[in-house]
């Protein structure tokens, strides 16, 4: 039987990146599977603290993403929807899975290597950086415990995600190997996926902790703010309006939001067609894109801000999800312990 899980990381205010790549293809899961098929979706704080967070900001920003997630139409009597950390069986089975995960491996995951690429000189089998942390490169590890925890199958999550997800899928497998068949092994579902990429440099995705602001736009960017974060996002000098991901990134980034959120369905290569048959330039685009996004965003920023106030029902949400979640992690974890041999004598 399927079970779907995903999970975000509460670093910031989602942008369109995320919207798309994770929250809208979760949200069609969750209007489309019958009823019966179990949804979790969490909020990733174990995750977050694998760089350095001030403590008063992440509690913030913790309660921010549950509000953003409920504003964006997640139903929490459809989808358990909880905080991570508040489940300590997430960093019991991580141990577990610690013991089965070849270093060799994480270390070839893109993620670390980009942030050993921007913050040491050192090879990487020579990390001498003291800033380099072991929790950094053993994430992998703990997202491979999220999505193994609730035996999960379907795991939408973005482009950027599926290297991840494939040392999951390893990752249940050597488990069972060793201990016998307690996990499924996990699919990506990331068709229709969509990776999004930065507004300013469009050889890099979109990303919340990137410190230019105007190179994303978050969920709850005002209409002016959204007009001029299109309006200055680098395409290049060619005139025509075409869809060619690899040729020409910036202008197909923008293709693929405005096709992403507009209601006639046109795929981004049908909107280019189009647009270049009206003798359309830039400009004009970029006013096209900034509607449907306005238009998107609107309704859920209004819903976002009157939520976030609503402290007592938040709260009471974050139990509702800690009872449903722990539940099950709690059974799935008598089961590991047995097989493991650690179970109570
Ligand atoms: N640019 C993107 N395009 C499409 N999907 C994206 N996702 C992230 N960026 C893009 C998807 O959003 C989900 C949640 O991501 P996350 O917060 O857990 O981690 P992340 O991938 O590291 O996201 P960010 O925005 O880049 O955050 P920071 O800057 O904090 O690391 C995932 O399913 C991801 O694929």
């Amino acid at each position: 039987d399927e079970v779907v899980f995903s999970g975000i990381q509460p670093s910031g205010i989602p942008h369109i990146g995320n919207y798309l790549g994770l929250f809208l293809p979760f949200l069609e899961l969750q209007s489309s599977l019958p009823r019966s098929t179990p949804l979790y979706l969490s909020i990733v704080g174990l995750h977050a603290i694998t760089l350095p967070r001030d403590p008063n900001i992440l509690r913030q920003e913790r309660m921010d993403m549950l509000a953003a997630l409920l504003a964006c139409g997640v139903d929490p009597e459809r989808t358990c929807l909880f905080y991570q950390e508040d489940i300590p069986e997430h960093a019991e089975l991580a141990w577990i899975l610690n013991t089965l995960t070849p270093v060799g491996r994480l270390q070839r995951m893109t993620t670390w290597k980009s942030q050993i690429a921007t913050r040491t000189s050192s090879s990487p089998d020579q990390i001498t950086d003291l800033d380099l942390k072991l929790g950094l490169l053993a994430y992998p590890t703990l997202q491979s415990a999220d999505i193994m925890l609730y035996k999960s199958t379907i795991v939408p999550v973005g482009e950027d995600q599926t290297q991840h997800l494939e040392l999951a899928r390893d990752t249940a497998e050597a488990f069972n190997r060793a201990y016998g068949d307690i996990f499924p092994l996990p699919q990506t579902r990331i068709v229709p996926s969509k990776r999004i990429l930065s507004l300013r440099d469009p050889s890099a995705k979109m990303s919340k902790s990137a410190p230019l602001a105007a190179s994303r736009i978050v969920l709850t960017d005002p209409p002016e703010a959204i007009r001029k974060a299109v309006k200055t996002a680098v395409t290049d000098s060619e005139p025509s309006i075409k869809f060619d991901p690899e040729g020409r990134p910036g202008v197909s980034n923008l293709l693929l939001i405005w096709s992403s959120l507009d209601p006639s369905g046109q795929t981004p290569e049908q909107l280019a067609e189009q647009a270049q048959k009206d003798g359309w330039g830039m400009a004009k685009l970029k006013d096209a894109v900034t509607d449907v996004v306005v238009e998107r965003f609107g309704n859920i920023r209004a819903e976002y801000e009157r939520i976030r106030q609503e402290k007592g029902w938040l709260s009471q949400i974050a139990g509702q999800g800690r009872a449903k979640a722990g539940e099950v992690a709690k059974k799935t974890m008598e089961e590991v312990r047995r097989a493991v041999g650690i179970d109570k004598l």
